[in-house]
């Protein structure tokens, strides 16, 4: 859950967090990396209560992140790139603002394994430009405190070498997995295929086609629960949330893309995007990027 703004949906959103921390326990299987990955760089990065474990510096390029949640709560790993100038703690202290231009003013999202259960694990893949990164985690307890301002922050710095020798995204492309399907966020749409076979892991690319920062975050629905309510849930600040995170793939910039490794269980899953709008603050869902989609 990522660059999360409006109070009422953070309400909300915490609350929901709360139970789906209660509930914990979800297995993702893991993943296996592929054979048209083998050449690409493979960094793992663990959560627990509050820390993350990183390395403190990442080649450019295109990167595996596999994130693995050993904590006993809820934990996601959003990335920022800052803008020159800008501080780690200069970025904490922006994500603590209600809305989301402070953050947009020295940072961009540059991506990240979305919220994932305790024992969970999620794996997306990058393409890094240089410079200094952090990874935050938005999620909350039951003191409905988000994590970041927990210590749940950590730097890193992603380094220039040959594989990135340009700034240019496609040019960083190289030795790209091979994508299962193309998913498109924009204002204020997310399109993702209806119906998801789990005979093998789903390789998504997802593209942000902007012109706002967009994520694609998972929730698997609890059994008889529909989108519509889970739509309701998002609008009321009491509402229990009917599901549980299954992860995706954490806040893009606009025009950047990356990829997303789905295991997904059979179920009904909602993806939806948790972003505050730039103009109405309202998170993304409520202004239409949501969509259902079945595993079967
Ligand atoms: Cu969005």
């Amino acid at each position: 859950m990522a660059l999360r703004g409006s109070a009422r949906a953070r309400r909300a959103l915490l609350s929901l967090l709360t139970v789906l921390t209660l509930a914990g326990g979800l297995v993702v299987p893991v993943a296996q990396a592929s054979a048209n990955r083998s050449a690409l760089h493979v960094v793992l990065i663990t959560a627990k209560n509050f820390t993350y474990e990183v390395p403190a510096t990442i080649p450019a390029g295109l990167v595996e992140f596999i994130f693995e949640n050993r904590g006993s709560q809820t934990h996601e790993a959003q990335f920022f790139r800052l803008k020159s100038g800008a501080t780690e703690s200069k970025l904490i202290t922006a994500l603590g603002k209600p809305d989301i231009k402070p953050t947009l003013a020295i940072a961009a999202g540059a991506g990240g394994a979305a919220s994932v259960l305790p024992g969970g694990r999620q794996d997306v893949i990058l393409s890094l430009r240089p410079g200094r990164y952090v990874a935050a985690c938005f999620e909350a307890g039951s003191d409905n405190i988000p994590h970041f301002l927990k210590g749940m922050h950590k730097s890193f710095v992603v380094t220039s070498n040959a594989r990135a020798a340009s700034d240019n995204d496609d040019a960083l492309l190289n030795g790209a997995p091979r994508a299962d399907s193309v998913v498109v966020l924009r204002d204020y749409q997310l399109r993702l295929p209806a119906v998801i076979s789990r005979d093998r892991p789903l390789m998504l690319r997802v593209r942000n086609n902007g012109p706002q920062t967009h994520q694609m975050e998972i929730t698997k629905l609890n059994a008889g629960k529909t989108l519509k309510d889970y739509l309701r849930a998002l609008q009321s600040s009491s509402g229990t949330p009917p599901g549980k995170a299954a992860g995706g793939i954490d806040a893009l910039a606009p025009f950047t893309s990356g990829w997303v490794e789905l295991r997904l269980a059979p179920g009904n899953y909602v993806a939806a995007c948790f972003v505050p709008d730039i103009k109405t603050n309202k998170p993304h869902a409520e202004m239409g990027m949501v969509a259902a989609f079945t595993v079967r």
